[in-house]
């Protein structure tokens, strides 16, 4: 059975073939136009990347590598991260090859606890994610070889196994920020014998006596790996790689920008909102008051945080898995019943309001609601969760970019007054 770097090997000269052949025949084509209000609107819409690991479909949400997100949740990360790679999903020998991988490069050097141990005692729990990604920079191989002279096309080998190293270690790292910065006391070694996300509940210190705080994690770690290539923490971790920087600096980047509260910092928000309402109403208030209290944010100038999406016109389908996961583990969590009520009132608001283009709920507005159920109250930890999970895509796509050798990015940038000169003359 072929290992994900042999099963990569044997795709990558088609694929590199094909792209050229595009350019080289289609590279006049136009796909996209720019106006003014996406030039001063982030962007929205304009189609200037690629993105092969998957897409986001408004009508539809997630797509990986052609299969809908929806028909993945009973895959662990590991065959996530396989199939974002290479487009299919792995056989049982070349998941557990993959799962060995991980364990051989899971150890996180020492002292990376000892930054994190010298940080202050209120650091934002992405901050030291971040910070101890970025102390590790200098095991980057991709770095070592570049310095020492490679060919181009074998960039995308030393990307992948810094990948590798990276992802292995997340878990251990992860929830020693966990246990350091929350006070959970003595970090928790490692079970070899366990799969990259029940590890990861395991090294947490959560109690678990029915296993399905641990098929939690591998349900979060899943829903979250990938958004195609626009969204901030993506497209960020894209622009710092295409300078060549190692995955280090690029991941650390990518998080630093999931980090905020339009983006990755919105589930910490949610369950803010949510136990607002609870300890306001002392319980589970009745949708009235739930209408009124969303109201009365929206009109104080704030957003509800968990609805709207820059892409997505439906239910996020990963919101729906995330529901159904509370509904057969904690119908009757007071926190879980109030995140269903909104969904069914929020929605409704949004569209009266009339401001918001997806009145539905995102990923965000549920899991809060389900690490909660399980003791995990720290909410400023929640990011951590989405990033560890998102770092599976940011990885992904960097070793296919540096396959194809796609170059620095960089797009044109002009000032208001050359739009202003420009629509003139028009
Ligand atoms: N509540 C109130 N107003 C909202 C809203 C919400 N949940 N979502 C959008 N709007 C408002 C916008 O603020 C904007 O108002 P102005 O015209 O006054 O500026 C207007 O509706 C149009 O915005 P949009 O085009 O529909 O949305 P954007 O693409 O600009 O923004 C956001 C998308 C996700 C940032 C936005 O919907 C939002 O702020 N939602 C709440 C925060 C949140 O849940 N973020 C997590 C998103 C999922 C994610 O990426 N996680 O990482």
């Amino acid at each position: 059975m072929a290992s994900l770097k042999e099963k990569l090997a044997s795709q990558i000269p088609a694929l590199r073939q094909d792209v050229r052949g595009l350019v080289k025949e289609h590279g006049a084509k136009v796909i996209s136009e720019v106006t003014v209000t996406q030039a001063f609107g982030g962007m929205r819409g304009v189609k200037s990347l690629i993105c092969d690991t998957s897409l986001v479909e408004p009508e539809k949400g997630l797509i990986i590598r052609g299969i809908p997100i929806g028909e993945l949740t009973d895959r662990m990360p590991e065959e996530i991260f396989y199939l974002l790679c290479t487009g299919e999903l792995p056989y049982k020998a070349t998941l557990e090859d993959l799962q060995k991988e991980f364990k051989d490069r899971s150890t996180v050097p020492a002292y990376v606890w000892d930054v994190l141990r010298a940080m202050p005692a209120d650091a934002h729990p992405m901050v030291m994610l971040s910070t101890g990604i970025m102390a590790m920079e200098g095991e980057s191989v991709f770095r070592k070889k570049y310095t020492e002279g490679i060919k181009r096309e074998e960039y995308w080998e030393y990307i992948l196994e810094d990948s590798l190293q990276l992802i292995a270690k997340l878990p251990a790292l992860a929830a020693g920020v966990y246990r350091i910065r929350f006070n959970k006391g003595d970090l928790i070694p490692s079970d070899p014998s366990l799969d990259w996300a029940g590890d990861f509940a395991h090294m947490l210190g959560i109690p678990d006596p029915t296993g399905e705080f641990a098929n939690l994690m591998r349900l979060y770690l899943t829903l979250h790996c990938d958004h195609e290539g626009g969204n901030v923490s993506a497209f960020t971790s894209h622009v710092v790689a295409s300078a060549l920087s190692d995955p280090y600096y690029a991941v650390s980047a990518g998080l630093n920008g999931l980090a905020g509260p339009l983006h990755g910092l919105a589930n910490q928000e949610c369950l803010k909102f949510v136990l607002a309402l609870k300890d306001k109403y002392s319980g589970v208030p009745d949708d009235e008051a739930l209408k009124k209290f969303t109201w009365d944010t929206l009109n104080s100038g704030q957003v509800i945080p968990g609805y709207g999406h820059a892409v997505l016109r439906v239910t996020d389908p990963r919101f729906t898995a995330f529901h159904a996961f509370g509904q057969r583990v904690c119908p009757d969590d007071e926190v879980f019943k109030i995140v269903a009520r909104l969904f069914a009132v929020v929605p409704d608001i949004l569209k009266e309001q009339g401001k918001a283009k997806d009145p539905y709920p995102n990923v965000d507005a549920g899991s809060g609601s389900l690490l909660y159920h399980f003791g995990m109250t720290e909410f400023p930890y929640y990011t951590v969760l989405f990033g560890i999970s998102r770092v599976l895509g940011f990885c992904s796509q960097m070793i296919i970019e540096r396959a194809l050798a796609i170059p620095i990015t960089r797009p044109k940038s002009v000032g208001t007054d050359w739009v202003k000169n420009f629509v003139a003359k028009k």
